[in-house]
């Protein structure tokens, strides 16, 4: 830290190129943190390691905005010595821009409890896409600018003089063979990042009206259960008119599929009366429907979800909960993830056992045959391939809950 201070005391030129240096730093550790942080591979793979990269991801962001507020200070000096170079002026532009947006919407994410889903969801929406368009930018920037791209001894030279502002740039002879290589690097990221960005924007922003993709899960689904659950008329079509947003496909586990053959739904522990239902079994069950909302607590929600099941709180009624059980422990099929309710929260008038979204069978990568939701707390609650419900006395410790998310789970 202090080499740092010592070297921004110096000239002001070194102090800009310190405070670039820094900069791109911080902008690698956050691009890094952030992909790992959105890519499904990771999930399963690091557990809790993802909750330190999350932190480490808010602590360097928040501490983003210092070199930010350093530069402010020295802007209006740097902006007059620009005034020829109406390229850098727009890029100075583009990355203030991108690092306030960053910073902003990260803030909100970071504060999600405190701003509610429905902000939380557009600073997601607002994150997202300052970095599908901000990281491809300041990739081919810092690319392009690479010493190895520049004419051998040039660019250091150059560059010091300019910042001085002692000496005003040579004219840029045109070098074929460098903007050759630009457009390959620029085509290149286009080609490696564009496809997931149409992807997301196809999940994220024209995501009115959901059912299009939820279609296509159910064509992939893997899932081989018959008969099929007929919905209810309240399901079809669906009483809440079809689900707002869309649902990212969240797993710790490959995605488990199902045959009549090995599935089944068990109700056991602390119970007077306990029950394995097989598939058909289960589907000839009493289901109800509701329209409720979905949240995760990384910022998305999903609105006006119609879904189809059975009320949890029927399922206890039939087992006949003990005396003794105090903790209602939920399994999925994916043979790992589990999480809790208490007995009191079980008892919620919307915590349901669903079998049907929208009046469809819920896909396999949606938890599908049968999932739980729990309206009112975040979605971690909402265990996906639920197989199994076991009365326990005393406490669980859940599956992101042992991973270090809050074990209060209200929205
Ligand atoms: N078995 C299982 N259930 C799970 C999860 C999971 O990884 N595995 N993720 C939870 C989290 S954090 C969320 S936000 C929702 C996501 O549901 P979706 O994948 O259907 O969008 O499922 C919840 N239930
Ligand atoms: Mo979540």
């Amino acid at each position: 830290m202090s080499g740092l201070m010592e070297r921004l005391r110096k000239g002001y030129g070194k102090k800009l190129v310190s405070l670039h240096a820094w900069n791109g730093w911080i902008v690698v550790i956050l691009a890094l943190t952030g992909l790992i942080l959105i890519g499904g591979f990771w999930r399963g793979f690091l557990e809790e390691g993802r909750v330190w990269i999350k932190w480490a991801h808010i602590v360097v962001g928040i501490a983003s905005i210092l070199p930010v507020i350093y530069y402010l200070l020295l802007a209006g000096k740097h902006w007059k010595q620009l005034k020829q170079k109406p390229w850098q002026r727009f890029n100075v532009l583009v990355v203030l821009g991108l690092l306030l947006g960053w910073f902003g919407s990260g803030v909100l994410l970071w504060q999600f409890r405190a701003v509610g889903p429905s902000v939380s969801n557009t600073a997601l929406v607002v994150h997202d896409l300052l970095t599908w368009i901000g990281l491809p930018y300041i990739i081919y920037h810092s690319i392009t600018r690479a010493k190895w791209l520049k004419e051998p001894n040039r660019r250091t030279v150059k560059n010091e003089r300019e910042l001085d502002g002692i000496h005003p740039a040579a004219p840029q002879p045109v070098y074929t063979r460098k903007a050759f290589i630009r457009g390959a690097i620029g085509i290149g990221l286009a080609v490696t990042m564009g496809p997931s960005f149409l992807k997301w924007l196809g999940t994220s922003l024209g995501s009115v009206g959901g059912s299009d993709t939820i279609d296509k899960l159910i064509e992939k689904d893997t899932n081989m259960l018959l008969p099929a659950p007929q919905p209810l008329p309240a399901s079809a079509p669906p009483m809440g008119g079809g689900a707002i947003g869309k649902f990212r496909v969240y797993t710790v586990t490959p995605i488990p599929s199902f045959t009549n053959a090995d599935w089944s739904f068990t109700i056991d522990g602390l119970v007077e009366k306990s029950f394995k239902w097989d598939w058909k079994q289960f589907v000839a069950l009493k289901r109800t429907v509701q329209v409720s909302d979905f949240h995760c607590v990384t910022g998305w929600s999903v609105y006006k979800n119609t879904w189809e099941g059975i009320k949890l709180k029927e399922l206890l009624k039939m087992a006949g909960v003990n005396p003794g059980a105090q903790t209602v422990k939920l399994y999925s099929g994916d043979g790992v993830y589990t999480d809790t309710l208490t007995l009191e929260q079980a008892d919620m008038d919307d915590v349901m056992v669903a079998v049907m979204h929208d009046g469809k069978p819920i896909p396999s990568d949606l938890g599908g045959p049968v999932r739980l939701i729990v309206p009112k707390m975040y979605a971690y609650k909402s265990v996906k391939w639920l197989n199994r419900i076991e009365l326990i006395e005393g406490e669980h410790v859940g599956y992101w809950e042992a991973r270090g998310y809050a074990n209060d789970a209200w929205v």
